[in-house]
């Protein structure tokens, strides 16, 4: 194994100088944890990620080969005044080709132009949004932000994402001002006491259901939906957290749904030396693409 890696960029699927309208995925880093409430260290996620990509190979585990598949890593989109900047991210998300989007957090608060965008990229469809997260993110405002990354469910709501066609996976955390939404909304919440009880198969073949009736579905995954034993290099860890088999089982049954987008958020590699946490979000992000893969063929 050289410091270089084994493999190029993404397991070799990265084609150089490619754009976006040429390939299967586009991946965007966004390198920002200034909203994050407690702990930071998400800004380096983009950067680490990347750099162990160069050391996965380009097969799922159940051995799909990704080789067929190609990504344009489209680099970094920096933020530095979240009000501007996320208005970017939003319109680089709205106007993209036909590829599916993976956007590499930076904390939650980075998916909040993210569903903004998505939202615009297929107005008039029916856009499902699967939340993986410890929490809901349905406070109104937090810290005294709008931004925050406790407020991005809320925020997704208002651009118009339908609480029917939203299921929250793995919560375990709660604010005051979220209780009414969780227990008088439309959304359909499986905790992580619920995978345990009921288990992911089943919980897994319920999202499915949700979702066949979407046109489009995107997928917005904290890592600390895990439990801090396998992913311990996060803001707020949340004891009680999904398996690393839970959040494979999950992503595995999302094959053959419309997919269009992925982001993986809250990975803040100075808080696990040992970067099994990157690990975990690469994992995460290639069997992701293996679901596209077997969807293609
Ligand atoms: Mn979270």
């Amino acid at each position: 194994m050289t410091l270089e890696g084994t493999h190029g960029l993404w397991g070799d699927l990265h084609v150089p100088n490619a754009t976006p309208d040429q390939t299967d995925f586009t991946v965007i880093g966004i390198p920002f944890d200034g909203l994050a409430s407690a702990r930071k260290g998400a800004a380096l996620a983009p950067e680490r990620i990347r750099f162990w990509s160069r050391h996965v190979t380009p097969f799922s585990e159940d051995r799909t080969r990704l080789a067929d598949l190609t990504i344009c890593d489209a680099g970094d989109i920096p933020i530095t005044h979240p009000a501007r900047d996320f208005e970017r991210v939003a319109h680089y998300v709205a106007n993209l080709p036909a590829g599916i989007p993976i956007l590499l957090g930076g904390d939650h608060s980075v998916t909040i132009p993210i569903f903004q965008g998505q939202r615009q990229r297929f107005a008039n469809q029916r856009l499902g949004l699967l939340w993986v997260d410890a929490h809901p993110d349905l406070c109104d405002d937090f810290d005294g932000s709008r931004l925050s990354h406790a407020c991005v469910l809320r925020r997704g709501l208002e651009f118009g994402i339908d609480q029917q066609d939203v299921c929250l996976v793995g919560l375990r955390s709660w604010e005051e001002q979220e209780i009414d939404l969780i227990e008088n909304g439309h959304m359909h919440v499986y905790t992580a006491r619920d995978v345990s009880e009921l288990g992911m198969k089943s919980v897994a073949a319920d999202v499915r259901r949700i979702f066949s009736r979407c046109d489009a579905v995107h997928v917005s995954l904290d890592i600390d939906c895990l439990d801090p034993s396998v992913a311990p290099g996060t803001g707020i860890p949340e004891f009680g957290g999904l398996t690393s088999r839970d959040v494979l089982t999950l992503i595995q049954a999302l094959q053959g749904l419309p997919l269009v987008g992925l982001d993986v958020v809250e990975v803040a590699p100075p808080l696990d030396p040992s970067e099994a946490t990157v690990f975990a979000a690469l994992k995460i992000i290639m069997e992701f693409i293996a679901v596209v893969a077997r969807s293609k063929k």
